[in-house]
């Protein structure tokens, strides 16, 4: 594709490379490549435009473009298959439309703004345009329908791993499906499943990222609940560096989690997990009771100690994380 192709001229060239060498190494006339710049404008490319020298790349597209992550795509699987939109209702919806039609594991939907994103339990996720990542996977792990819930988990710790990274930052996580700094939520994933006779069929795993939100990017029902990278690091956040660095970490654990299962996962969400030790809330459904946060097991169920010493299994539910002494709560939904 002929813009393709100026993109890569330009951002190969030295310096300026001249309208004339486009339009003769592209065999398409100068008004064309005039027509392709202002197109690679307008997708976030800072191309100047002289009229002796020719074009030069100031900056590269901010944008998750295409033409921007996949020549730096490390992985072998999850993201080669790209979808980017500008804007969607829900990238798990349009993940789930092309899981139906057969699309490979790894194929990644990419959204810059959601208008019906979706949390658990019908909940909102609010996704403005241009300051998150709104992404969903489609994985086809050849598992027991019992170990879904495992997904959300690990990719739990594969987007701290990822932050640490490229920021240095040090996210925790809040079971099951929270990322968390300051004790606020940079990240909820939403891991929907389709199964066959017990055997997975295929998984949706969707992730709101809070890259660069400032305050008045969330509405004031989420803001005291609510954070972002570029809040927390005091500077703006690459999101292709973000995007990235999570595939590859998602990758690498999402394999480890295919051959060796949680366990081998576990000890790294430990490492991460928010509330060790402190008392707890527990919301099951219609049931409610307090314990203390005790462990996470070989399976990815919470481990909670009841008032009389007892250890249960949690599997599904919301934990408050309550302040030690104390009777209100310092984080919950
Ligand atoms: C989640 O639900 O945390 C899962 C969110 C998953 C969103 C992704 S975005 C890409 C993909 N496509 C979708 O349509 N969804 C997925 P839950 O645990 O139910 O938390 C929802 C609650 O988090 C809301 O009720 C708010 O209190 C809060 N919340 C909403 N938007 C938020 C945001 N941007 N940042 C922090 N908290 C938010």
């Amino acid at each position: 594709m002929a813009r393709t192709q100026i993109l890569a001229a330009i951002k190969n060239a030295p310096s300026y490379i001249s309208g004339e060498e486009l339009s003769r190494q592209l065999q398409i006339s100068r008004s064309a490549v005039w027509k392709h710049v202002v197109a690679l404008r307008q997708e976030g490319y800072e191309i100047e435009a002289h009229t002796r020298l020719g074009y030069r790349l100031r900056s590269a597209s901010p944008r998750l473009l295409a033409s921007e992550v996949l020549p730096r795509l490390t992985t072998k699987r999850l993201g080669q298959n790209y979808h980017f939109f500008a804007s969607l209702p829900s990238t798990n919806r349009t993940a789930k439309e092309l899981a139906r039609q057969g699309a490979p594991e790894g194929t990644l939907v990419v959204a810059e703004e959601q208008t019906a994103g979706r949390g658990r339990l019908g909940r909102a996720w609010v996704s403005p345009r241009n300051c998150g990542i709104y992404l969903s996977l489609v994985l086809r792990p050849a598992v027991p329908l019992g170990m879904a819930a495992q997904v959300t988990l690990l990719t739990s710790v594969s987007y701290c791993r990822a932050i640490e990274q490229v920021t240095g930052l040090k996210p925790m996580i809040k079971w099951p499906n929270d990322v968390l700094l300051s004790g606020k939520k940079i990240c909820g994933i939403l891991t929907e499943v389709h199964a066959e006779m017990e055997a997975v069929n295929y998984l949706i795993v969707g992730i709101g990222m809070n890259v660069n939100h400032q305050g008045a990017d969330f509405p004031e029902e989420v803001r005291p609940v609510a954070t972002s990278l570029a809040l927390e690091a005091g500077k703006t956040v690459d999101s292709t560096q973000l995007l990235l660095a999570f595939l590859a970490c998602l990758e690498a654990d999402y394999d480890r989690w295919l051959s060796d299962g949680f366990g081998s996962i576990r000890e790294q969400w430990l490492a991460r997990a928010a509330g060790l030790g402190r008392p707890v809330q527990i919301v099951a459904g219609q049931r409610q009771w307090q314990g203390r946060l005790a462990s996470i097991d070989e399976e990815g169920a919470l481990l909670v100690t009841d008032t009389d010493g007892a250890t249960h299994r949690v599997y599904s539910g919301e934990v408050s994380i309550r302040p030690e002494g104390g009777t209100g709560y310092d984080f919950g939904d």
